[in-house]
């Protein structure tokens, strides 16, 4: 059974929040912070897709992503001082040691300091890098709890089939289309803001705030990949193989992703969206979803349009 039917309205994402870190990273989450402190405005400022000019990461909505943002900063610290040395020392060289000012070379070839110290030196940054880099990698893989929703992502030339696990084997079963310009009229989705072009799609795939949710991913045709930047997830969809992966979205909103994996002619086009609602719509959208998936998108983006637009006159 796959069902095709549209949605309309829609909302934007609340304002985020910061998750938690150890004290090593707080202090050196402020160190990043302070180094790189014109990246911080944009992605407060973010919503869940790209922004013009954007120069930095999508505002995190995963606890994951949080540390990701976490980790290019911190790694930045190490980076951006080492880049500046290595350039002064060149210059340096090319200027003080040059044949002109320095006609006869030293012919000096070893010095035990310098070389102990360029050795251990970056031994001690590749630790620094290492073990919050193994850390990252930990938490990619270590769901908080066990999933308790399940939902299969295959992707196709050139859009994203859904399948929902559900316990009592009525299927939940759709396809998720790019939304085109020509559809946008008929379907209530004419906001650019919310609905931007090449990222809003017919169907977004919809799960519930603070849950942990296990997408298998799997592609039908040729290579494809999953990817959510602000849940920090990308997946590649292999045919023949089931890749899993999983989220835990921090706050209700439209967040957009793209295939990621080079797929064919129409692969800019098959953009995908998630809507991740509160519990009790959610559990309203799949009990009306089994009978007719347009209908409990609408119902369920009228009620997220009505609740937006309240909080708009209570302002
Ligand atoms: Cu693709």
């Amino acid at each position: 059974m796959v069902l095709r039917r549209q949605s309309h309205g829609g909302h934007r994402a609340p304002a985020g929040n910061f998750g938690r870190h150890n004290v090593l990273k707080k202090t050196l989450s402020r160190l990043g912070a302070a180094a790189i402190a014109t990246s911080a405005t944009p992605i407060a400022a973010m919503a869940a897709q790209p922004e013009e000019w954007q120069m930095g990461f999508q505002r995190a909505a995963t606890d994951v992503m949080e540390q990701i943002i976490w980790f290019e900063r911190y790694t930045l610290v190490f980076l951006v001082p080492i880049v500046l040395l290595v350039l002064g020392l060149i210059a340096w060289v090319l200027i003080r040691y040059r044949a002109s000012r320095n006609p006869v070379p030293s012919r000096t070839s070893h010095n035990t300091t310098i070389e102990i110290i360029w050795t251990v030196g970056p031994i001690v940054i590749l630790l620094l890098l290492a073990v919050p880099s193994f850390q990252l990698l930990t938490k990619q893989y270590s769901p908080p709890s066990e999933p308790e929703i399940t939902v299969k992502a295959t992707g196709y030339q050139w859009y994203w089939g859904y399948e929902y696990q559900t316990d009592d084997g009525e299927e939940i079963v759709f396809d998720q289309l790019l939304l085109r310009d020509i559809d946008r009229e008929q379907q209530q989705k004419q906001d650019l803001d919310i609905y931007p072009r090449l990222l809003a799609v017919d169907n977004e795939l919809v799960v519930p705030v603070d849950t942990t949710v296990r997408v298998l991913v799997t592609a039908a045709d040729v290579l494809h990949s999953w990817a959510v930047p602000a849940f920090g997830v990308k997946m590649d969809a292999v045919p023949g193989r089931l890749n899993e992966t999983w989220f835990r979205a921090n706050e209700e909103g439209l967040y957009y992703g793209q295939c990621s994996e080079l797929c064919g002619k129409d692969h800019a086009f098959m953009p995908l969206a998630v809507r991740v609602v509160s519990r009790a719509e959610f559990e309203e959208w799949t009990t009306l979803a089994r009978q007719d998936l347009g209908e409990a998108n609408r119902t369920l983006i009228a009620r997220i349009e009505a609740r937006r637009k309240l909080a708009e006159l209570a302002e």
